[in-house]
């Protein structure tokens, strides 16, 4: 019997929309808590309001729901931070360290939490970047995500927490729309397809940038923390690859489905964070040590975006 109680934190975001009903499918509607900033319209299933600044009611909602694991989902991604620097570092610092404190202090099985291709910057390579490389990034997004990768050593190495980490690529999902970040402009392109708008893109046609389909996302997600802990090798975060793409590609495979679709080049201030991050990532570590492999290439991710928008769209109606 699964016995443990799993507490999402951001779950209202792009990521935890989906992750939710996966966690309830793979361990069961009791075992799964949602929580953010705000109470979502109709929450699918236990859900609590919280900022997880707050350490006192972050161990309240451990405290009342008996919480074992935790997935900690929330943060300010790189476009939004760089509109102001020192809230988005603060918010992601401290919802952190609050994180790895209750985990200490409750004992916690188990904790996740994401990284980032933004901890990459101008030193590596761009190509097939490595895991172990120098880490220079040039956004506080980037510099916080570093930072959280030190912090998830240090709490494993002095306090024994199993602290499990993912550096995700963008992710592309249909569920709900991204939360401010610099790989968004390809959701926003299957939205205005499938509405049948002409897109202004901010980056432009040939930025390569390595991306992953949200059910791989999701599929690495369970596997990393379902994966044995000796299995777990790297205590900072794994790098994750699922496929890369520039916008001029996603336009023609968008337009396999939609001929009509249209878009314009308009590149701004996230042109230059996409210039310095990789074109695609060596996930080597990850395939050896916990099996990752992923499953969805620009093709079939394309079709699944518009089978899932698609859906969406009839349940509207
Ligand atoms: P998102 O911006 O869509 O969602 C974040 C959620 O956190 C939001 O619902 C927000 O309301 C919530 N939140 C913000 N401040 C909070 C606080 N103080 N207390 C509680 N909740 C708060 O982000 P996402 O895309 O779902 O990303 C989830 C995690 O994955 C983040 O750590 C992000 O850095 C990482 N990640 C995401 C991507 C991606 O492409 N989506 C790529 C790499 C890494
Ligand atoms: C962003 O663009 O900021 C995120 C990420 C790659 O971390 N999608």
């Amino acid at each position: 019997m699964y016995t443990d109680k799993i507490l999402v934190i951001g779950a209202n975001g792009q990521i935890g929309t989906a992750l939710l009903p996966v966690l309830q499918n793979a361990f069961g509607i009791n075992h799964v808590i949602g929580s953010d900033l705000f109470m979502p319209d109709s929450p699918c299933c236990f859900f609590e309001k919280l900022d997880a600044t707050n350490a006192a009611d972050l161990a309240n909602i451990c405290k009342k729901h008996n919480i074992t694991q935790i997935y900690h989902l929330a943060a300010i991604l790189s476009a939004k931070g760089e509109a102001d620097p020192v809230w988005a570092w603060n918010l992601n610092m401290t919802t952190l360290l609050n994180v790895f404190e209750v985990a200490r202090s409750f004992d916690l099985k188990k904790v996740f939490v994401p990284s980032s291709i933004a901890v990459f910057g101008g030193s590596a390579q761009k190509k097939h970047t490595p895991q172990h490389t120098y880490l220079d990034p040039t956004t506080v997004y980037g510099v916080s995500k570093v930072a959280a990768e030190n912090w998830s050593v240090y709490y494993h190495k002095r306090y024994g927490i199993d602290i499990r980490s993912l550096r995700y690529p963008g992710v592309i999902s249909y569920q709900s729309m991204p939360g401010g970040g610099t790989t968004d402009y390809a959701v926003d392109m299957f939205h205005k397809a499938i509405t049948e708008e002409n897109y202004i893109c901010y980056l432009t046609q040939n930025t390569c940038l390595p991306m992953i389909y949200i059910d791989d996302a999701l599929q690495a997600t369970l596997n990393i923390m379902e994966a044995p802990s000796d299995k777990i090798k790297i205590r900072s975060s794994y790098n994750l690859s699922g496929l890369s793409f520039t916008p001029g590609e996603l336009i023609k495979a968008i337009n396999v489905h939609l001929p009509d679709f249209t878009c314009d080049f308009l590149p701004d201030f996230r042109q230059s964070i996409a210039d310095s991050w990789p074109y695609s990532i060596d996930d080597s570590e990850a395939r050896k040590d916990w099996g990752w492999k992923p499953v969805y290439d620009l093709e079939k991710m394309t079709t699944a975006m518009f089978s899932g928008l698609s859906s969406l769209l009839i349940d509207i109606k």
